[in-house]
């Protein structure tokens, strides 16, 4: 049930999210209606359960670890609009409408990627955790035998440093080439 008007967004909360991700006021609404949508139980907070509610989201084979990025500065295993608004910026185009915002440089989509496959937050990525995130992309679909050639060999690749993991410096060089920005953004309609 709920009180929705008490969960309209008043206009100081919209300057500041505007302030802190970029988006203009027209996408902050519509986004905040996306996630009043997703709130079934009305308190203003997203669970991981309302997460697997959008179709897009539940059938990337990424699912968990993109829900997990929403939730690394949760305290409570919830997520407010603010939250969410914070990790969706890093998706925005860098060439888009609004205010410019370093949540959407080159760095920061890099950073988060990089996140995605750190799965033990320890700011490297073993041969493990290679493994683990290509396994979760292609299943079962690649043998192991496969899948171990593909991680050493892009850990050879990328270890600048000799150490058998890879760095977020040598994560960001390994992708030097690569149009991250273009690769990490989404079209929020306006
Ligand atoms: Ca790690």
């Amino acid at each position: 049930m709920g009180n929705k008007s008490s969960l309209l967004l008043r206009e100081e909360e919209i300057a500041q999210i505007q302030d802190e991700t970029g988006f203009t006021p027209n996408q902050i609404e519509r986004l905040y209606s996306r996630f009043t949508s997703l709130d079934r139980s009305d308190c203003g907070t997203l669970s991981r359960d309302d997460f697997l509610r959008i179709p897009e989201l539940a059938i990337n084979p990424l699912c968990d670890r993109i829900v997990h990025a929403f939730f690394v500065e949760s305290s409570d295993d919830r997520v407010n609009f603010r939250q969410f608004m914070t990790v969706l910026a890093r998706f925005r185009p860098p060439k888009s409408s609004g205010k410019r915002n370093k949540l959407n440089s080159r760095t920061e989509k890099l950073r988060f990627a990089f996140k995605m496959y750190d799965l033990d937050d320890d700011d490297s990525i073993s041969r493990d955790e290679l493994l683990s995130i290509l396994h979760m992309m292609v299943g079962d679909n690649i043998s192991q035998d496969q899948l171990n050639s593909i991680a050493e060999r892009t850990i050879v690749e990328a270890d600048q440093m000799g150490q058998g993991t890879i760095s977020f410096e040598d994560f960001c060089k390994a992708l030097e080439r690569t149009d991250v920005e273009q690769k990490m953004s989404i079209r929020f309609l306006n």
